[in-house]
């Protein structure tokens, strides 16, 4: 990965005080992406001095210089949904047939749930539901259906990344015949304790590529006294049955380097959660030289952009593997 040489692409001084409550920001992280038209969207998380979450598009012509509109995201519906909700957050964007739909995670009451809207401009958004029962993160869709169903990656919370926050070292596959009921289906793959990647969870939603669906996610190492090291990594899933795995990468990708990624709110974070690839082929596969813009939180505290190309990130899925 190539860090823009600009980091950080927006810090907290970017967001307009356009409502009280966004008088001085403490943070903004952690964005969903994608290319809309010819326009590179974020939708950011925002965290005010209230430690209270709110959501901004912010948009661009050239992926690197952003603008934050004047409004926060509101959803249309989620009044329907039992309170308390505490924060929505680290969104993931995922275009099926010309609508883009976003997977959230949610802080209510029993824990935290996935909820899911849809937004066919990104500037009206319709919540179509949260799942009531199971705890996850970091679910992510895939961008069509696969032998006939919607699939989704998540990340059910089975544990702790100490502190008491929720986390887990499995990421799981689960499908569905409407985007709201969900089915889990199998288990993708497991944390390497020990290593780089001891808890996991998905980054980007995958993108398809002649060699299979490419997907980013985060590894988080905890066996550092007193701090948790969270970093990306990159895996490469078959195109017929995702729930299998034909290779995952040894080495993370990208790790907390930089000041702004090693001191903040959240120190040693690299957060993977938005991805742009600029060129597919006529049957809808990423192309291989295609330029990747891959956005990422920095320590809870800002948003980074480091670039590379599908082939670099296939490259890496192989990297290190052991020759029988
Ligand atoms: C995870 C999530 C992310 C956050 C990361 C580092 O558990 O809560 O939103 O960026 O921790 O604090």
């Amino acid at each position: 990965m190539r860090r823009y040489q600009h980091n950080p692409i927006i810090t907290r001084q970017d967001v307009p005080a356009v409502e009280p409550h966004l008088v001085d920001v403490s943070s903004v992280f952690n964005p969903g992406a994608i290319k809309f038209g010819d326009t590179y969207l974020l939708l950011l998380r925002v965290q005010n001095r209230g430690r209270e979450t709110h959501l901004m598009v912010a948009e661009s012509d050239d992926g690197r210089r952003f603008s934050i509109r004047n409004t926060c995201v509101r959803f249309n519906g989620l009044e329907k949904i039992a309170k308390p909700i505490f924060h929505i957050y680290d969104p993931r964007i995922t275009q099926i047939d010309n609508r883009c739909y976003i997977v959230m995670a949610m802080d209510m009451a029993a824990g935290c749930r996935l909820g899911l809207a849809v937004t066919d401009d990104f500037k009206s958004f319709q919540f179509l539901g949260v799942e009531p029962h199971r705890d996850m993160r970091n679910g992510v869709l895939f961008p069509e259906k696969i032998n006939g169903s919607y699939v989704r990656l998540d990340r059910p919370n089975t544990g702790t990344a100490g502190a008491g926050v929720s986390s887990g070292s499995t990421i799981c596959v689960s499908t569905s015949n409407n985007l709201i009921d969900w089915t889990y289906s199998a288990t993708l793959m497991h944390g390497r304790p020990h290593f780089w990647d001891e808890l996991i969870g998905s980054g980007p939603p995958p993108v398809k590529t002649r060699e299979g669906w490419l997907h980013i996610y985060h590894g988080v190492a905890t066996h550092f006294a007193g701090v948790n090291i969270y970093q990306a990594g990159v895996v490469l899933l078959d195109l017929d049955d995702p729930t299998k795995v034909k290779t995952r990468s040894r080495y993370n990708i990208l790790e907390p380097r930089e000041l702004c990624e090693q001191v903040g709110q959240v120190p040693n974070v690299v957060f993977p959660s938005g991805m742009i690839v600029e060129q597919f082929d006529s049957d809808g596969f990423a192309e291989p030289d295609s330029e990747v813009l891959l956005y990422y939180g920095a320590a809870d505290t800002c948003v980074c952009l480091a670039t590379t190309t599908i082939d670099e990130l296939i490259a890496a899925c192989y990297a290190g593997e052991e020759k029988p």
